[in-house]
């Protein structure tokens, strides 16, 4: 070996991690920030190479830079202590012919709660491998999350899994980060009975859980209101602190499942420590736990995952709800970088305008409509203009994030559907914007104000890229020592080539600001406008 000469591992490039930018979490490859546009495939497909070799080049056509794909326990186990990874080589190497990147769910012991995705030696040996019994001490098809054996096995598959990715994309960075289990929680009883979780409930609530509420470091109002309301007691039984109804097993349930989460995701980053999460299954208002997952990582109880499952980077929201912006802002914490790992069905009208303002706005680490290999034609050219749009930005949204010079817009819409188009008002750097999501040279009738969205980024002193579709955008001076009123200098359309330098198209003027009185994206096809401002 000559003096100097750097060792072979030396020109690998650095795995994927979590850094910062200002207020901004973001992904960084080989120290370079990342943008996930993502799709998440439907379960089944990733199992076969031969069924998804006609949906890559869709993939690709569709301006995803990530696909997220399982890896199914039963797959690479069906032998206890036989490793196969040829399903896991598979989508690494048709990725990698696209261009791709991948971020692998790992479907062990659970998958919505149920535990279908577990080798058949695991199925068979209930001995071993205990099952949940609901209250009436019937068996369920799901494993207990009280059991050493269950853990061990999946933790040590897992844990094989991140020692193949390991070596086996060395250097290639293909695989970003890994979901722990899949949209884990109890179905359909608030928690588990049987002898082990039966001892586990009446034991003390751990300190760590009693330490987030007595210093009142829990952020959710949900579970300091349930403490409180059984007298805020510094220690005792689940029972005694949280209640016995549902909701107190709830809260005894998530502590369990996010303590068995953290031991498979430390056994997984043993091996090789990529960014790991879990996925939530949301609850619609007014149901009890059990209706829905409980004690799954749902927002009133994401303080209990974070005390419990200190190695998880992040907990992910998959948002089928049209209460977008509140049910992602609930996910946007300081100790939470927002990911959105399954956006309603690629089908739905407002998919594109929710990736653009979890983007914009909530600085999300990515985004990713489920199923999205099925997208049929109209949503298909929906995604693959807005991806297009939000690609040619990437390097202006990772230059802005966390620095508070980028701002996503789309109306708010309630849990029933109805949607608030009421204009809304935000500052970047000295100009205030007020964008509003009825365009007034459209029918009524024909506009789906749900699906206006776009995002602001302050590029110079008085120069924004504004981007989107369906936003009317007025502007005045928001600082004190200038003129109030503001103008447009400049309004130009354009694209970004892929070098990224700016490419102009038509000069708007006239009609298309409506003689200077407002910025317009129309609402039936994605534009960037590059504007420069003034004020008067
Ligand atoms: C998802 C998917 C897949 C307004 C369901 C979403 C995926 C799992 N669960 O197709 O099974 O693996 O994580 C729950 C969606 C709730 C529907 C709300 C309708």
């Amino acid at each position: 070996v000559t003096a100097g000469a750097s060792p072979p591992w030396a020109a690998l490039a650095a795995p994927p991690t979590l850094d910062h930018q200002g207020t901004a979490a973001r992904l960084a490859v080989d120290g370079k920030p990342l943008l996930i546009l993502g799709g998440e495939l439907g379960n089944s497909s990733a199992s076969s190479r031969a069924y998804m070799s006609k949906y890559w080049p869709k993939l690709k056509a569709m301006n995803l830079n990530t696909v997220l794909a399982p890896v199914s326990w039963e797959l690479i186990e069906d032998t206890e202590g036989r490793f196969d990874f040829s399903s896991v080589d598979g989508l690494l190497a048709d990725a990698r012919a696209q261009d791709m990147h991948l971020v692998l769910l790992w479907f062990g012991a659970w998958k919505n709660s149920m535990s279908t995705y577990v080798p058949g030696w695991v199925k068979r040996d209930q001995a071993r491998f205990p099952r949940v019994r609901s209250a009436n001490g019937a068996s369920v098809e799901i494993l207990s999350a009280f059991s050493p054996a269950v853990r061990d096995a999946d933790a040590k598959a897992f844990a094989a899994l991140m020692g193949h990715l390991k070596t086996a994309d060395a250097g290639h960075n293909t695989v970003l980060m890994v979901q722990v289990e899949n949209e884990i929680g109890m179905l359909p009883v608030a928690r588990e009975w049987g002898e082990a979780a039966n001892a586990a409930w009446a034991e003390a609530v751990p300190d760590a859980l009693v330490r987030l509420l007595r210093e009142d470091k829990a952020k959710e109002p949900e579970l300091r209101a349930l403490w409180q309301a059984h007298g805020a007691r510094t220690s005792g039984s689940w029972a005694e602190m949280f209640g016995d109804a549902d909701s107190g097993q709830e809260v005894f349930t998530a502590w369990h499942y996010a303590q068995y989460a953290d031991a498979i995701t430390r056994a997984g980053k043993a091996a090789y420590p990529l960014p790991m999460y879990v996925n939530v299954a949301l609850n619609r208002a007014g149901k009890a736990p059990g209706d829905y997952p409980s004690g799954g990582p749902l927002p009133h109880l994401i303080d209990v995952w974070k005390t419990g499952a200190p190695s998880l980077d992040l907990i992910a929201p998959d948002i089928y709800f049209p209460s977008f912006s509140d049910l992602a802002g609930r996910y946007h914490r300081a100790d939470n970088p927002l990911f959105i790992p399954e956006a309603n069905n690629v089908s739905a009208p407002e998919v594109p305008a929710n990736a653009f303002y979890a983007i914009g706005d909530l600085d999300a680490l990515g985004f990713s409509p489920f199923s999205i290999e099925n997208a049929e034609a109209k949503s298909q050219a929906a995604l693959t203009e807005a991806y297009s749009l939000l690609r040619q930005l990437t390097p202006a949204i990772l230059k802005a994030q966390g620095l508070g010079r980028m701002a996503g817009f789309k109306p708010r819409v309630l849990e029933d559907g109805t949607v608030l188009d009421t204009p809304v008002t935000r500052t970047l750097g000295d100009y205030r914007f007020t964008v509003g999501f009825i365009d007034s040279w459209t029918p009524k009738a024909e506009q789906d104000t749900a699906s206006h969205g776009g995002l602001i980024i302050q590029t110079g002193p008085e120069e924004y890229l504004i981007a989107g579709r369906g936003l009317i955008v007025t502007v005045a001076g928001a600082t004190p020592d200038g003129p109030p009123l503001a103008g447009i200098d400049k309004a130009i359309e354009g694209t970004f080539d892929p070098q990224g330098r700016w490419v102009p198209g038509r000069t708007l003027n006239g009609d298309q600001t409506h003689q200077g009185r407002h910025i317009r994206l129309a609402p039936d096809q994605f534009q960037i406008q590059r504007v420069t401002l003034y004020r008067y």
